[in-house]
């Protein structure tokens, strides 16, 4: 650690993830009062152009070129990777056998085989280790995991979840570095696909077998590099091929014999980032809507007959997880928040020397459901995940 209780953070990447972590590290230390205080010291990225500007805009001491040597670094605590996915894995690897702790972004890797390397070295090295699942950490999530664990929707019959966008839509939209399956591994299956089988994971359990379709509907596009957040520049005229699924419908029996319907796409015109799901169980059901993120629906069955139906409760009172962090009750928090709850989480995991959640062993079971997904959509077959791990 650094001295005086600082967590020093080197991070790889600097686009749209890179603005999400290096927010939540300022802002964490503000709202939690952390045991160890985060210091954004270095971020590298390839272009150096690119990377000084996103250094003094975020606020990092420094901005390099060369990922190896940050690593090399003795005065880095944190390796935060924001890069695109086929890089996760040497990276992870070599942070680890340099003894950093390390956030990654998700999916984990480019496949299961990747994953458990990735995983096999930050257990080896004894290092904290976290994949990016930041959805988990909204208020409202947390409180449905409370409920559900408390038994208060009784056994679970159902979840049905979707994410939708539709930033790709466009069939001039270019072939971005998230629509190669050499960098990316999947399209809407592992970029968020990957984020609905972590909640589902998260409050209702392991899934057993899937069975999936995908479909790719604009199958050539001009070449191009995303810019700013979701938005891309083409570069060429000249047309690739698009070989990663735009959209991605999927079904899934879970270990305690619950039955999920899922679907993530690209393609749902007017959805910017619509992530949603409904849990029935046998005493009740919830509803979430990242887009009214600080809202959760609830039905009870044992509610009085005269007053049944949905209500909808307001996650913003200082009972509620995080809520008292922030401000008095109604006090609304956004989609940055889900960054700096999951970043505090890390950074206590790395004061008090203990594994946070989601790691990367749940960064490997993610993995293995998309491989397996991709495998029934490809022989149209159930598939045991099992058979991937
Ligand atoms: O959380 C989502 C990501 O996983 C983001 O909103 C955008 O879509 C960026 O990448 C994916």
């Amino acid at each position: 650690m650094g001295v005086n209780q600082t967590l020093n953070v080197g991070m790889i990447g600097y686009k749209f993830m890179g603005k999400a972590h290096s927010h939540a590290y300022r802002d964490v230390s503000f709202y939690f009062n952390p045991s160890l205080k985060p210091v954004l010291k270095t971020i590298v990225g390839r272009n150096e152009v690119g990377v000084k500007q996103a250094a003094a805009q975020f606020g990092f001491e420094a901005a390099h070129t060369d990922w190896r040597e940050l690593i090399k670094s003795d005065e880095i605590d944190l390796i935060d990777i924001v890069t695109p996915n086929n890089t996760h894995a040497e990276m992870v690897i070599e942070a680890a056998q340099a003894g950093k702790h390390i956030l990654c972004e998700k999916p984990l890797a480019m496949n299961v085989q990747e994953g458990k390397e990735m995983l096999k070295a930050v257990q080896e090295a004894g290092v904290v280790h976290m994949i990016s699942h930041n959805y988990r950490f909204a208020p409202a999530v947390q409180l449905a995991k409370k409920l559900i664990e408390e038994g208060k929707l009784g056994r679970i019959y159902h979840i049905r979840a979707q994410y939708l966008q539709d930033w790709i839509m466009d069939p001039d939209f270019p072939l971005v570095w998230r629509l190669r399956k050499d960098v990316t591994g999947s399209g809407a299956l592992g970029d968020i696909g990957s984020h609905i089988i972590d909640l589902a994971r998260f409050l209702v359990g392991e899934i057993e077998q899937v069975t999936g379709m995908t479909e790719i509907f604009i199958k050539e596009r001009p070449m191009g590099e995303m810019t700013e957040g979701l938005h891309a520049a083409q570069s060429s005229v000249q047309k690739g091929k698009v070989d990663v699924d735009d959209a991605v419908a999927f079904l899934a029996r879970f270990n305690n014999g619950a039955l999920g319907v899922f679907e993530a796409t690209r393609f749902a015109a007017g959805n910017r980032n619509k992530n949603k799901f409904e849990i029935n169980g046998s005493k009740g059901s919830i509803r979430w809507d990242l887009e009214n993120m600080n809202l959760l629906e609830v039905y009870f069955t044992d509610d009085d007959k005269s007053l049944q139906g949905f209500r909808t409760i307001n996650v913003t009172e200082s009972v509620h997880p995080y809520v008292n962090q922030y401000w008095p009750a109604g006090h609304i928090i956004g989609y940055e928040h889900t960054f700096i709850n999951l970043v505090y989480e890390l950074i206590q995991g790395i004061a008090e020397g203990k594994q946070v959640s989601p790691s990367f062993e749940d960064g490997v079971r993610n993995q293995a459901v998309l491989e397996a997904i991709a495998r029934s959509a490809r022989e149209g077959a159930w598939i045991n995940v099992s058979e991937l791990l």
